[in-house]
């Protein structure tokens, strides 16, 4: 059989019932997850990339690791900037800031943090990150927020030596003193990263904005969305996957676009009659189907 992430096996059924359907589609609505970046060299959370050093990253992603190891998760979270910002978009990522060009009801809801996306000139008008970015730091006591740093490592203290691979278990970490982290310039108390973990509530604004967005406040043709395509994503992780649901309701079209077949037991994953599933590498789907 063809390779997974060749596109060759796209039933020509498919692709034309999808692109016949995409042409005639105005509002258009994308989830897209870590499988977007896959190609990019940025690992997932669910795949092979799931563990950073002997730490699986769900148990880091929270307010839990953070108060007890301020150091260990903030070198986690300097370990996948640094990964961010060596990596490129691919051209899925420029695939959809095209689309987003192309149809001005196109808006994306982002579960990744690592700006690539962004990087690859998507508009902002047709994004909304709601999980946060790794380049946005934000107090733990203040109001005091940053935005776009990129710096890296983000404080000296995070600055290794070339031959240790900071993700590598081998490699002891150092530790760290409280006051060498990222400190508040305004009351110099700690920073953290200003990404929602797992058991914290998703940004009012980023919500409000997506929700206004699926009720089509400001559209003449109301809350109808003609299409919405689910990229890279295992829609496990909620409030960003229950959209799929949103979607539905408002008598979207669903297109899955995913290295593997939606698991079973996630409703939102589970294909229903109608949808089109793609099967194969985000990079070379998005480019082929969404010309
Ligand atoms: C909330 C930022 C409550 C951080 C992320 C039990 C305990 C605690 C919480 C819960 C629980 N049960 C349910 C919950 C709620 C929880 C949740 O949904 N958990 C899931 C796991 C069951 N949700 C939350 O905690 C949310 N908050 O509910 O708060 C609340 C409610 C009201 C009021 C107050 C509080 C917050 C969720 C946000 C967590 N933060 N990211 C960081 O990144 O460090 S989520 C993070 O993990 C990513 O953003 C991503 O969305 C998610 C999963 O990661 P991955 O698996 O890597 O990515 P993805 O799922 O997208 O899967 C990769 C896919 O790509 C796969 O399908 C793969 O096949 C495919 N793929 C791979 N390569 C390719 C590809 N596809 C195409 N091409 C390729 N090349
Ligand atoms: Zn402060």
């Amino acid at each position: 059989p063809t390779p997974v992430n060749s596109t060759a096996e796209i039933s020509p059924e498919d692709r034309a019932s999808f692109t016949e359907h995409l042409k005639s589609s105005t509002r258009v609505l994308a989830l897209v997850g870590a499988g977007l970046s896959a190609a990019s060299g940025i690992p997932t959370f669910r795949g092979a990339g799931g563990f950073w050093r002997e730490y699986d990253c769900m148990t880091l992603a929270t307010p839990r690791a953070f108060a007890k190891d301020p150091a260990l998760v903030w070198q986690f979270y300097n370990y996948r900037r640094h990964c961010a910002l060596v990596a490129e978009p691919n051209r899925a990522h420029v695939a959809l800031a095209e689309l987003a060009k192309k149809k001005p009801g196109f808006l994306a809801i982002s579960q990744n943090i690592d700006g690539l996306c962004q990087r690859a000139g998507h508009p902002p008008e047709n994004i909304q990150s709601v999980h946060g970015s790794l380049f946005s730091s934000r107090c733990t006591e203040c109001a005091y927020v940053e935005h776009d740093n990129f710096a890296d490592p983000l404080v000296p203290a995070f600055e290794l030596p070339e031959h240790v691979d900071a993700a590598d278990a081998k490699f002891p970490l150092k530790p760290i003193p409280l006051s060498a982290l990222p400190r508040c310039p305004a009351c110099r108390a700690l920073l953290r990263p200003d990404v929602v973990w797992f058991g914290e509530s998703l940004a009012v604004d980023a919500v409000a904005r997506v929700d206004a967005w699926v009720r089509g406040d400001s559209e003449a043709d109301g809350a109808k969305i003609d299409l919405m395509l689910v990229v890279g994503t295992s829609a496990l992780v909620y409030p960003a996957a229950g959209y799929i649901h949103a979607a539905r309701a408002r008598g979207a079209r669903i297109a899955v676009f995913n290295m593997e077949q939606p698991e079973e037991e996630g409703s939102t994953s589970r294909l229903k009659e109608g949808d089109w599933f793609f099967q194969g590498d985000a990079s070379k789907l998005l480019p082929e189907l969404l010309k």
